[in-house]
């Protein structure tokens, strides 16, 4: 019998990874030696393992310079159109492996790090997660840069770079606690500052309006310090830029009127400044401070800069304003539009509430000439909404001013067009589009699930990882019995690895042959956790009263943050934890169900639990969730999915087929009906004798005889005023939730679902979505052509 591979080995023969030259491994060996002396002056006798992952991510680093600078020289010669995508959030995660695999390193660095005795993904584990982001709208930004710079577009990523990214979530006592994210605590070894490019802000102040122009005087400037990170395209050498932009108070900031006693209170008060890009806001979905309409305020600083700075008249500075400009909206949920308080407007930015008022003199004016005498319209179509404090609706403003206003998935951009924006619709329909969402195939199959990607390629060659369409001629395996053992073997593989990291980090034990049952996202009422706590107690009740059955043994974890302030979200999250503590310690039980919460859900957390999933949760009330993007990485790495007609939900079973998904409840239109009819969640309560039970245990103290009414305001929210309607879901999902195990009892059967689905994701790469983006919003032709390489010598 030969001797089992060790995982370095194992993962050596792995070609998605690269080759490890001899050559290659002798000269980053010497890097990495001469970056941990020159770069982190240590020896090996005090090094620590953080010192290591830093020498390797320098090492790494070089391999990108040359190739940033040779990209950058190119765009200049060349001068192609650029884009630049602005986004409150880019949720990158880590850096160091997706360089090494855009860039084709992962072998070699894994054979240097070895021969030094270090193991690569130990040292890895040392990298802070850039968590700028909240969680699909700012990893979508990410997942864009990456498709972006692999398609050859001249494209840059304009963000913040706040110093405190998403928080940590910490689980104590069944409770989330929020930790200060002090991600930059060790050094951003990716990050370039450029304060040669400082540019100043102003605040404040008031408007002069002269015969030569409007002038802004008794301005308060704070300064903005960009720092460019590198983005690497896959394998084809090209290398943009994310820039990251952090506020600093000017030298003379509060020391205008210096004097003895102010000069230690003016140098402290550049904290007031600085703070602009502190931190991170942790709603997501949720009224203020959301990004989707973000680029509003680039539209009257854009005018700001045409007519005021380059004295342009306002019809062409407008032409080129909404030319230039494009809105996405990610969201119809009513309370995450932003609207603005003008007063507040009036007092940070009076310039641009000046011209906020000016477009939306002229755009009423549009408005009333195309419909004479009809004011409803008129009130519903303004920028500014009266009544009581008066606010800027900033969806409105950013509509006006782009060219392009597109939702996340078909269904979305349908609603938008059917709802909220209906009046914008009838007045410019040609605005309106779709650019249904997608995810990078680098970051999220061959970086995360080498394994599963080594067996495509194995069929289908490499090509997929850039055309992910080609995923399509796996359909002609799927009666191939070594395809279908091998897909199941990479998933146990997947299975096995993640209950290991399981157990070492959070004590629990798992039974790595139940099915693993995940929903990982943002906690949220429309997204529908308590459905799936409706069914986990169910299932229990259904095992307690029959203990002798076979019942398909299951892992359910739920994982995600909840906004601080949301208390519906974080009574969620201390529900399920109080559902695990009784069901997990029931003998009756066994390792038949199991409840996790997986503690401070994160990109790097998601790269670990996808690859591991066999059932993909996504069952947030149809016409709510825009897209989902988790729900397109589940499918990437061999889950099924069970699901609601929502988001691009749709489009997943479009492409797998409707029957290789378990599709259950209302669709929107049975959503619509049930709103006019009037929804009464105590009608589903009194009619189904296992939904009352487990509403009567939660409300009982079943999961919490400590605090008998702890969940009461849960149970008193899904019985009286629940606006995502989970009691009318609850029958449908249990009776799919039946066909999930009876399917799961049959392996083969089961991969077999999975292999279609792997072969229907082409669409959902991002850079199909990037594609349509360019050619049909921003005018530009992406290409999969590489630049030449430059000569790394370092
Ligand atoms: C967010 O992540 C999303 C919407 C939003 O208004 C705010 C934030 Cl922070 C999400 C959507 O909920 C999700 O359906 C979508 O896939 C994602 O944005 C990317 O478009």
């Amino acid at each position: 019998m030969s001797k089992p591979l060790s995982d370095h080995d194992r993962k050596k023969q792995i070609s998605v990874r690269g080759l490890a030259g001899v050559e290659n491994v002798t000269e980053l060996k010497q890097n990495f030696n001469r970056h941990l002396h020159f770069t982190l002056v240590k020896d090996r006798n005090v090094a620590t393992r953080r010192d290591y992952y830093f020498a390797l991510a320098h090492t790494v680093r070089d391999h990108l310079i040359g190739r940033w600078i040779r990209t950058q020289q190119h765009y200049y010669e060349k001068d192609p159109k650029r884009v630049y995508y602005i986004s409150l959030e880019f949720y990158m995660g880590r850096t160091l492996q997706n360089t090494m695999v855009n860039l084709a390193l992962e072998n070699a660095c894994d054979e240097a790090t070895y021969q030094l005795g270090l193991d690569m993904e130990e040292l890895q584990d040392m990298e802070e997660d850039a968590g700028l982001g909240n969680g699909g709208l700012g990893r979508l930004a990410a997942c864009f840069l990456d498709s972006m710079a692999s398609l050859g577009l001249a494209a840059y990523g304009y963000g913040i770079r706040y110093e405190f990214g998403i928080f940590n979530q910490k689980i104590v006592n069944g409770w989330q606690v929020e930790e200060a994210d002090d991600w930059l605590r060790f050094g951003n070894p990716w990050e370039k500052a450029r304060p040669e490019y400082m540019r100043p802000v102003h605040f404040y102040g008031r408007t002069e309006h002269h015969p030569d122009g409007v002038k802004l005087v008794d301005t308060q400037v704070v300064l903005a310090l960009p720092y460019d990170t590198p983005i690497p395209g896959y394998r084809n050498n090209i290398v943009n830029t994310m820039r990251l932009w952090s506020a600093k108070a000017p030298c003379d900031f509060n020391l205008k009127d210096f004097n003895v006693g102010g000069y230690i209170q003016a140098v402290l008060d550049r904290n007031l400044a600085e703070n602009i890009s502190r931190v991170l806001y942790p709603n997501d979905n949720v009224a203020i401070q959301l990004n989707d309409t973000h680029p509003a305020m680039a539209i009257p600083e854009l005018m700001r800069v045409l007519v005021d700075e380059e004295k342009l008249e306002w019809e062409k500075a407008w032409d080129i304003c909404v030319r230039t400009c494009a809105y996405t909206n990610h969201t119809v949920l009513p309370e995450a539009l932003e609207r603005w308080p003008v007063d507040l407007f009036a007092h940070l930015l009076p310039r641009h509430l000046e011209i906020v008022y000016e477009i939306n003199r002229r755009h009423l004016e549009r408005v009333a000439a195309k419909y004479p005498g009809d004011n409803g319209r008129l009130c519903r179509m303004s920028l500014i909404e009266e009544g009581g404090q008066k606010r800027i609706n900033m969806a409105h403003l950013c509509i006006v001013g782009s060219h392009a206003v597109n939702g996340v998935a078909q269904i979305h951009s349908d609603i938008l067009k059917a709802t909220v924006f209906k009046d914008f619709y009838e007045m410019e329909p040609h605005k309106f589009q779709n650019k249904t969402n997608g995810i990078t195939p680098r970051r999220w199959l061959v970086m995360c699930n080498p394994g599963l990607a080594e067996v495509i390629a194995e069929r289908i060659g490499e090509d997929f990882i850039r055309d992910l369409d080609q995923l399509q001629s796996l359909r002609k395996y799927v009666n191939d019995e070594a395809f279908i053992r091998d897909i199941a073997k990479v998933k146990q593989e997947n299975k096995l690895k993640f209950s290991v990291h399981l157990e070492e980090h959070y004590k629990v034990k798992i039974n790595p042959n139940s099915m693993f049952d995940i929903q990982v996202k943002r906690i949220h009422e429309y997204k529908r956790q308590l459905l799936n706590c409706l069914h986990i107690i169910t299932y229990y009740n259904r095992i307690k009263k029959e203990p002798n059955k076979q019942w398909t043994p299951r892992t359910v974890m739920i994982g995600g943050k909840a906004a601080p302030g949301y208390h519906t979200a974080k009574m969620i999250i201390r529900l399920i934890t109080a559902i695990g503590e009784v069901v997990n310690n029931d003998p009756v039980i066994g390792d038949r169900l199991k409840v996790i919460f997986l503690e401070n859900y994160r990109v790097t957390l998601a790269e670990r639990a996808i690859p591991a999933a066999d059932l993909s949760e996504q069952i947030s009330t149809a016409g709510t969730e825009a897209s989902g993007t988790g729900n397109m990485k589940f499918m990437l790495n061999g889950a099924l999915t069970i699901g609601t007609m929502d988001g691009a939900n749709v489009e997943m079973a479009e492409e797998a087929g409707e029957d290789n998904l378990f599709i259950f409840g209302m669709r929107v239109d049975d959503v619509d009906a049930l709103d006019m009819k009037g929804y009464h969640a105590e009608a589903y309560y009194n009619r189904l004798p296992e939904l009352k039970q487990a509403i009567d245990q939660i409300a009982g103290g079943f999961f919490s005889p400590k605090q008998p009414d702890l969940f009461k305001e849960i149970v008193n929210m899904m019985m009286h005023h629940d606006r995502f309607k989970v009691f009318a879901d609850y029958e449908d999902y249990m009776k799919c939730q039946e066909k999930v195990n009876a399917l799961y009892k049959n392996p083969k059967e089961w991969t077999k679902k999975v292999i279609y689905n792997i072969a229907g994701c082409g669409k959902f790469s991002s850079d199909r979505t990037i594609t349509q983006y360019a050619r049909e919003i921003w005018g530009m032709e992406p290409t999969l052509e590489k630049i030449p390489a430059p000569d790394d010598k370092i």
